[in-house]
């Protein structure tokens, strides 16, 4: 689709410098165009890089990657930066296995100097550049790119807190689109949105700039009316919350505008401290149908570019938790959802608006989120927070901190628990079991069904004391379909020669894997784990005794695995069966689609089965 077009000519940082303005406009319309074919084929976080894409042209425009080091927040809003740097034809390959990633990586080549996935780092990152460039004496430039939403994130603030003073040349890109993935919440993007509309704040007219820029000395005045524009600003708002921390604050002006972006930006570069520049933009623009409904154009699975009609969504994990909670807020007036901007993908829509004050969405601050419950929890409420497997990673210390040392009753609908696909190493659930086994007092309950869910959720609320955790995976059901959720651990399949053990999703390749090595003449028993805290194992034990062999099987990582638990627990009541696990291992998994990665990694069925035959071997 490129062939002839401004786009075609365009492969790396150095041939967007040699456009002219109007081309760059061009190019701008022409790199939308190839993102919703590209992103229509293979899925991605479509709205949010529509929305960056002159300030990402302006980038490469102005600075000199990758010499100049350029870190997205998150990383979601990263693909136009992959398209100018080299990376446009593998496109098709975008959170493919083996293929792009849909983040920043430094092993895709020197354009991406440092991982990205979780909200809100990138200030410290680009600040430890910054420090590390000082130190060695070079000249470069550090930029980072960070959206409204990360900015609700407490960790963007104590790094700002820290540039702020620190006197390095640290450029911050604020792009603020009013949108986290869905609406923006808090006092900050509430003062920002306001100051926004102050008539006088406005940036110049999309006409005067071109027509200043076209002027011999043109961008010089451009710079000079914003200078003007800034004190002015000052004199009658006070100060932003950025220049109370120490930068300078350039903005805000027109960020889908990509004169006004290259304008500033060479302003900002020319400054010798610490700067915000501060863009506003529309989340996904120049696409209508993603412009019209931003949040649900953020991440999208493939879908009929011409119509922008998105795939039915099927039942998930998540909307049976959200169901499930909504039906028990209604008899309980204790009970609210929390959540850490995961509105959506938490399955709490419902829930927001039908319990608007029992739901609390306190931004991108997984921490404050924990804690925050805690309080709730402290006061006789019945706070369950709803948050992905690896974003509760950030609130780890509050959970040993502020819920469990007091013991206090929070309940953790732990989502995307296990391999999430296409999100790839900073999004895979692989380290949950291992981080929640670890906290004392803490309940672990895994369930492998909708049902399951459901139960596992009131027996959270209301037969245990203290936090609960409920572990659960991204997606929806499979073949197991049943609730046995009433003991800590099921017998689900009788056999003589090896027990299989596992839980949640897992079951699911339990029961095929029983079947490939019932065609090979083994017979697998089959026991399900449902709370994995539970230390009495009467089922287990007694199957191990019978078959002499055990396999354990979980979607999580290596160390602290439930595996490693019971191996030591076996090895204590002096019974040694032959033993194995199968897990993720000790290594970051990446993107791919589940069912890919369960085969790469050996927990499918037949990667399972294999594992049996080997111990079977042993004897
Ligand atoms: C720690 C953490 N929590 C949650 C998320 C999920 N998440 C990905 S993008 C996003 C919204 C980011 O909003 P913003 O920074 O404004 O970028 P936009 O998509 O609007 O351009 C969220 C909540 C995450 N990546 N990291």
């Amino acid at each position: 689709m490129t062939e002839g077009t401004v786009l075609s000519r365009v492969r790396f940082p150095q041939d967007v410098k040699t456009l002219s303005e109007e081309e760059l406009v061009t190019l701008c319309a022409e790199i939308r165009e190839f993102l919703v074919q590209s992103v229509s084929q293979t899925g991605g976080h479509l709205a949010s890089n529509l929305g960056a894409v002159e300030i990402t042209v302006g980038l490469h425009r102005v600075f000199d990657c990758p010499v100049d080091n350029i870190i997205f927040d998150v990383g979601h809003q990263s693909y136009v930066h992959k398209m100018l740097t080299g990376r446009r034809e593998r496109f098709s390959t975008l959170r493919q296995l083996d293929g792009l990633s849909g983040f920043q990586r430094p092993d895709e080549g020197p354009y991406d100097p440092f991982i990205t996935g979780h909200a809100s780092n990138s200030v410290s990152a680009a600040l430890g550049m910054a420090r590390a460039r000082t130190l060695e004496g070079r000249h470069n430039e550090v930029v980072c790119v960070i959206g409204d939403g990360a900015l609700t994130g407490g960790m963007a603030y104590e790094a700002l807190n820290d540039a702020g003073q620190s006197g390095e040349k640290l450029i911050v890109v604020f792009n603020d689109n009013e949108m986290s993935i869905g609406k923006n919440v808090g006092a900050i993007a509430k003062r920002l949105s306001r100051m926004r509309s102050k008539p006088l704040y406005l940036t110049l007219k999309t006409r005067t700039k071109s027509f200043l820029s076209h002027l011999p000395g043109g961008r010089g005045m451009i710079r000079f009316v914003s200078r003007v524009k800034a004190m002015l600003r000052t004199a009658i708002l006070k100060e932003t919350i950025f220049e109370l921390l120490g930068f300078r604050y350039l903005g805000p002006v027109d960020g889908n505008d990509i004169a006004s972006v290259c304008a500033l930006l060479e302003e900002a570069r020319s400054y010798r401290g610490p700067v915000v520049v501060h863009f506003k933009t529309v989340k996904g623009r120049g696409y209508h149908p993603s412009e019209t409904a931003p949040r649900e154009y953020h991440g999208v699975s493939p879908f009929d570019p011409v119509t922008g009609k998105l795939a039915p969504a099927q039942k998930t994990f998540s909307d049976v938790l959200g169901s499930e909670l909504l039906r028990l807020a209604q008899d309980d007036e204790r009970i609210c959802a929390v959540t850490a901007a995961m509105e959506e993908g938490t399955g709490l829509r419902e829930f927001s608006t039908r319990w608007p004050s029992r739901f609390f969405d306190v931004g991108i601050a997984e921490g404050h989120a924990v804690a925050m419950a805690s309080g709730m929890a402290s006061q006789g409420m019945k706070p369950v927070f709803a948050v992905y497997s690896s974003f509760l990673q950030r609130g780890y210390d509050q959970l040993i901190h502020d819920v469990a040392i007091a013991g206090n009753h929070v309940v953790f609908a732990v989502d995307r628990a296990g391999l999430v696909g296409a999100d790839g190493e900073t999004h895979q659930g692989a380290f949950d079991v291992p981080y929640l086994l670890s906290v004392p007092g803490m309940r672990l309950l895994a369930p492998s069904s909708f049902a399951e869910l459901e139960s596992a959720l009131r027996k959270a609320l209301y037969l245990e004391h203290g936090p609960v955790a409920i572990r659960f995976p991204r997606g929806g059901e499979k073949g197991y379909t049943e609730d046995r959720f009433d003991a800590p651990e099921v017998l689900l399949r009788e056999g003589g020669d090896v027990t299989l053990a596992g839980y949640g999703i897992m079951v699911n390749e339990l029961l095929a894997a029983a079947e490939l090595l019932a065609a090979q003449g083994v017979s697998a028993e089959i026991v399900k784990l449902n709370d994995l805290t539970e230390e009495e194992h009467a089922e287990l034990f007694a199957s191990c005794a019978k078959t002499g062999r055990l396999v354990v099987v979980e979607d999580c990582c290596a160390g602290g695995c439930l595996g490693e638990r019971l191996s030591a627990a076996l090895l204590r009541i002096g019974l040694v069966p032959a033993f194995r696990t199968v897990n993720l291992g000790q290594r970051f998994i990446p993107h791919g689609k589940v069912e890919e990665l369960y085969r790469r990694y050996g927990l499918d069925p037949q990667g399972i089965a294999d594992r049996v035959l080997e111990i079977m071997k042993d004897d």
